[in-house]
């Protein structure tokens, strides 16, 4: 079923749940090349939220800043390509918006244990905020937290579970969103973890 959220964001529920031990199990490949880490702000906290990246481009976080980088840092190597199923979900998803010509080239994935939470931010490291930003949830439910284009304004809280897709484009592109710490939890896929992909066009 697929609910607007605002203009231009929509929640497509269990459009990926199908799909979602395929998923899963690319992922795999994906961490034994590039493993989870928990990268540093330029701040100089350590992000609760573990990460690694898939695509022509990863997002990395150090003490020198954010950016997209076609080489992971911890192993000097190329990101791991995007399987055909990641690119498949995430250009079906955006279609079913309205986003026709979607072509993610980079896909950072993020790994949640209970606890882990994600403050309120803007995704703007992209070149292209024409493109929109897809995202698939994997393993535990959580909560997203949709603000707006001010941090000042009150998020809307969006329970999302295994196989949800999410879409933020257009008008909903720069808006200011999190997760709410995720609770304890075990499911039968990913044990006390969540998973959720996010699909960018970062060149
Ligand atoms: C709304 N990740 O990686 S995805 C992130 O669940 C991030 O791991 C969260 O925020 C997660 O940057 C939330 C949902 C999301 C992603 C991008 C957005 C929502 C967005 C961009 C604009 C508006
Ligand atoms: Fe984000």
């Amino acid at each position: 079923m697929k609910l607007r959220l605002a203009d231009g964001a929509a929640l497509l529920q269990g459009f990926a749940a199908a799909r979602s031990d395929n998923l899963l199990s690319a992922l795999q490949s994906i961490v034994s090349a590039a493993p989870f880490r928990h990268m540093v702000t330029p701040g100089g906290f350590r992000m609760s939220v573990a990460m690694t990246n898939c695509g022509h481009a990863g997002w990395v976080s150090d003490p020198s800043g954010y950016r997209y980088d076609p080489v992971d840092p911890n192993t000097g190597q190329p990101w791991p390509a995007m399987p055909a199923v990641f690119f498949d979900v995430a250009t079906q998803a955006a279609a079913a918006v309205g986003f026709e010509n979607f072509e993610p080239d980079a896909c950072l994935v993020n790994r949640y244990e209970p606890g882990t939470r994600i403050s309120l931010h803007q995704d703007k490291d992209e070149r292209d905020f024409t493109a929109p930003i897809v995202s698939v949830s994997l393993g535990l439910p959580a909560v997203f937290l949709f603000g707006g284009l001010k941090r000042s304004e009150r998020p809307v809280r969006i329970p999302v579970k295994n196989g949800d897709v999410v879409v933020w484009g257009g008008p909903s592109r720069l808006v200011y969103h999190g997760v709410a710490p995720l609770p304890e939890g075990e499911h039968p896929a990913t044990g006390r973890t969540r998973i959720n992909l996010t699909f960018r066009k970062a060149l």
